[in-house]
């Protein structure tokens, strides 16, 4: 058992102490994502909606300067539905545009679109006003990596997409996804590094592996998602890997779940890496139940 917890408190710090979460670019990252949003008319913004602050990053107002600007809460259907209806009503009080969305649900996407065209119905009007047809309207999709912009980018494109390449007069170098009447998509997203304010906010990020496994290491990420369940949603864990008592820590827990999975090493000790890479898989499917990091702050 101690070789084991060991290997679970092995820690991500550096020498003073903190936790190293990235080494740098985020410049050069912010810089490249600045140059695609150049080309856009708006900004999607894909963030979790487990983590609906948090997985943002604060210097995208900068980067997007005035352009509008949609937050889409993506992976609804992974948090709490009673914490998400808490955050529309404070992304409504902040008039923030904001939508909640399941990737995975075709119907929900269609949220993407309609809220795009709505915010920029005003400027459209405009060319409207002096007789002229408005330009196809640019989204681009951008985020912190993980959030589902990939597939989302898919399932938008999946049905009606035809490349604007394939148009005369229009660029030819295929970088436009027309998306349907008068909406084109830049066909590849923005990749936003995330920035981290606290260290719970890291662990927050971790836990819906938006920051790989290997900077704090799968035990801690897994002994961080095992003591956030045991808070509010015990049973369902408890269900999961048919535990008997939750009436110990998280690593000792990750020991029984390790036992129940019968993850076993040579001379029958307990894989704990394994159990720990499982546990985190089922949490990040949604085996463990829905679940919500973030709550929104006071307006
Ligand atoms: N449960 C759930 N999973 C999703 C959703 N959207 C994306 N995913 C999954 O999240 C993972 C990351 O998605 P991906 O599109 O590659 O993210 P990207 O890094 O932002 O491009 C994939 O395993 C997707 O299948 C969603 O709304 N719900
Ligand atoms: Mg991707």
């Amino acid at each position: 058992m101690d070789a084991n917890k060991s290997t679970i408190m092995k820690s991500a710090r550096n020498m003073s102490g903190r936790i190293n979460w990235f080494p740098g670019h985020m410049a050069k990252a912010l810089k490249q994502v600045k140059e695609k949003i150049r080309k856009v008319d708006i900004v999607v913004e894909i963030r979790d909606a487990r983590v609906p602050l948090a997985s943002g990053n604060p210097s995208i107002k900068e980067v997007i300067g005035g352009k509008p600007h949609l937050v889409v809460l993506n992976k609804t259907n992974l948090a709490d539905q009673l914490i998400c209806e808490h955050w529309k009503k404070w992304f409504q009080a902040e008039s923030k545009s904001a939508v909640f969305v399941n990737a995975l649900q075709a119907k929900s996407l269609k949220k993407i679109t309609s809220t795009c065209k709505d915010i920029m119905k005003p400027r459209w009007q405009k060319f409207k006003n002096k007789g002229i047809k408005p330009p196809p309207l640019r989204l681009i999709i951008v985020g912190i990596p993980n959030t589902g912009k990939s597939t989302i980018i898919n399932r938008l494109t999946s049905r009606n997409a035809a490349r604007t390449g394939d148009r005369p007069g229009v660029t030819r170098n295929q970088e436009w996804i027309v998306l349907g009447k008068d909406l084109e998509l830049l066909d590849t997203p923005g990749i936003m590094p995330p920035r981290i304010e606290t260290e719970e906010e890291g662990m927050w990020l971790c836990a819906i592996h938006a920051i790989k496994d290997e900077i704090i290491g799968k035990e801690q990420v897994a002994a961080y998602v095992i003591n956030q369940l045991l808070e509010t949603k015990s049973e369902q864990l408890k269900k999961r890997y048919h535990l008997n008592c939750l009436d110990h820590n998280a690593e000792e827990l990750l020991l029984l779940i390790g036992e129940q999975l019968n993850y076993k090493r040579q001379k029958g000790n307990i894989d704990i890496t394994k159990t720990c890479g499982q546990v985190l898989q089922d949490f990040r499917k949604g085996l463990l139940g829905p679940f919500s990091f973030e709550i929104p702050p006071d307006n």
